[in-house]
């Protein structure tokens, strides 16, 4: 008969490399949140509703001045955000990469735990759990030690605690996780309602990494109370010892040694992400771009929400273009506004607002999920870029389109950055029935602060690949050439993934 007080090793692998995954995605999920730590349980996120506000700033939706969402971000310690200093870009390229090992780590520990017979562990068998694991509890609060199950390394409570944070703990934060994303819920919009919204999600979510920090002090805190050497030496080497305890001292060294290894993984990646941001977004992208850029590549969004759904605040994200230029344009109504439609393409084109309207007409009502955290639904009516595409007739050497904004971002987005706002996307995004240029929002020609005269709508994706006060367009084979050659000027500058399905 198997001993079950006995851990194999992979039981003891996979419980490191547990505590490993965990740290880097709490830490790096706390540098996602430091970019609008607010919670909503709504998806309006309307400014001063947030149910929970971990920051000192507050934005009114009947501010006087103008705002911009960007300014909501929060500078986090490196201490406890990875990496810290509002670097949302980099902390989102570490919980991609994190999760894609976690899940991967809890895989592995779920088929061996059942290959092995090891989930009868942690698995209850019987609803007698529930009492038992009461008695237990009982115990505790007494100060005794509940003694083991029959034939099990665990106590009712702690089988049932263990079980709980395994098989729903871990698999909920996965699911919201999942909820948040623009490319799964433009495809599958019930699936966010299944949760409530994208922003109950988010909630749950942050919810959940709280209950898995309270699991982790407590069960720390019990392991320390129920006989540290011993219960040490089963994490360690996986095996219990008797008197007279001779591995303790290798258990002791191999257990410290593991937990320093972690604790200095946590500052190279801080400090390597700190300084050498550019390589880190690089290095990191190798593991999250090709999961990014499937998503956005097979995700189409059926995304129809009804006029009661249209939020009555929609945030604004970057400061409208304060150019003399533009400015005239604006104050004539876009009059002698051309937008320019060019390169890899057949016939190029030189449009005024009518003239591209011509091209065909719809309209959306959908979700608008910032990169921060935020979210508001809105209609938008536009010309198909599809229809756009049709009429320039893109090469075949054509991959992706370039979109030239109106504002220098030097002027308007003044911290330490430069050149003017741009975005780019792959031709097959440009196809989507919901990739439009949009003119309206709302039925009313788009606000300055939206983007008029023209912005990109793509609902699978993230709000920064949505360019607003579109100038230029231009199909290219590369963007390595534009800017700083990462696809976008939040690519460049913020270090983002150029993808943005999640
Ligand atoms: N030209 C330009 N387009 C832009 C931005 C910008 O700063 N400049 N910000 C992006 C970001 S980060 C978001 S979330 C959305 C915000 O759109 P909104 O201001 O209409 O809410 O626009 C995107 N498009
Ligand atoms: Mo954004």
């Amino acid at each position: 008969m198997t001993d079950y007080s006995v851990f194999p090793i992979w039981i003891v692998i996979t419980h490191f490399l547990n505590m490993l995954f965990i740290l880097f995605l709490a830490r790096s999920g706390l540098e996602v949140l430091s970019a609008c730590p607010k919670f909503y349980w709504n998806d309006h996120c309307m400014p001063g509703r947030e149910w929970l506000r971990l920051t000192k700033k507050t934005f009114s939706a009947e501010s006087a001045r103008p705002w911009s969402s960007l300014e909501e971000e929060d500078s986090w310690s490196p201490v406890v955000a990875l990496p810290g200093r509002k670097n949302l870009g980099i902390g989102r390229h570490w919980h991609f990469m994190s999760i894609q090992f976690w899940i991967l780590t809890g895989a592995v520990y779920i088929a061996l735990l059942f290959s092995s017979g090891y989930y009868r562990t942690i698995v209850p068998t019987s609803w007698a759990i529930f009492p038992n694991a009461l008695r237990a509890a009982g115990d505790y609060l007494q100060f005794h030690l509940p003694p083991a199950q029959p034939g099990l390394p665990f106590n009712a409570a702690q089988q049932l605690s263990y079980f709980a944070v395994v098989f729903l703990l871990a698999p909920l934060q996965i699911l919201t996780g999942a909820a948040m994303s623009p490319a799964v819920i433009g495809r599958f919009p019930g699936y966010a309602r299944l949760f409530g919204g994208r922003q109950r999600a988010r909630s749950l979510h942050f919810i959940g990494l709280c209950l898995f920090v309270a699991f982790i002090a407590v069960h720390t805190l019990m392991v320390i109370l129920s006989g540290l050497p011993e219960l040490w030496t089963v994490m360690v080497l996986g095996h219990r010892e008797r008197p007279p305890y001779t591995d303790q001292g290798l258990a002791l060294a191999i257990g410290l040694a593991g937990l320093f290894g972690i604790v200095v993984l946590n500052v190279v990646a801080t400090l390597v992400s700190l300084r050498y941001r550019r390589s880190v977004q690089r290095f990191l992208g190798i593991v999250v771009d090709p999961f990014e850029r499937l998503l956005s590549r097979v995700f189409t969004s059926r995304q129809g929400y009804s006029w009661a759904d249209v939020s009555p605040y929609f945030r604004v994200n970057g400061y409208p273009p304060p150019d003399e230029h533009y400015r005239t344009l604006a104050a004539n109504g876009f009059a002698e506004y051309r937008l320019e439609i060019a390169g890899l393409v057949e016939h190029p084109l030189l449009l005024g607002l009518e003239e591209l309207r011509a091209l065909g007409w719809t309209s959306q009502i959908v979700l608008h999920n910032c990169i921060q955290g935020w979210s508001a639904v809105a209609q938008w009516g536009g010309v198909p870029m599809a229809k756009v595409l049709e009429a320039v007739k893109p090469k075949p050497n054509a991959r992706h389109i370039a979109f030239y904004a109106f504002d220098d971002k030097s002027v308007t987005e003044n911290e330490g950055r430069s050149g003017h706002f741009y975005g780019t996307i792959p031709l097959h995004l440009a196809l989507k029935p919901q990739t439009i240029l949009a003119l309206e929002m709302n039925r009313k020609p788009l606000p300055v602060e939206h983007g008029a005269p023209v912005r990109l709508r793509i609902e699978t994706q993230l709000g920064f690949k949505m360019v607003k006060w579109v100038r230029a367009i231009e199909f290219v084979e590369d963007y390595a050439a534009i800017g700083q050659g990462q696809g976008g000027w939040r690519e460049d500058q913020q270090y983002y993934a150029n993808a943005a399905g999640i």
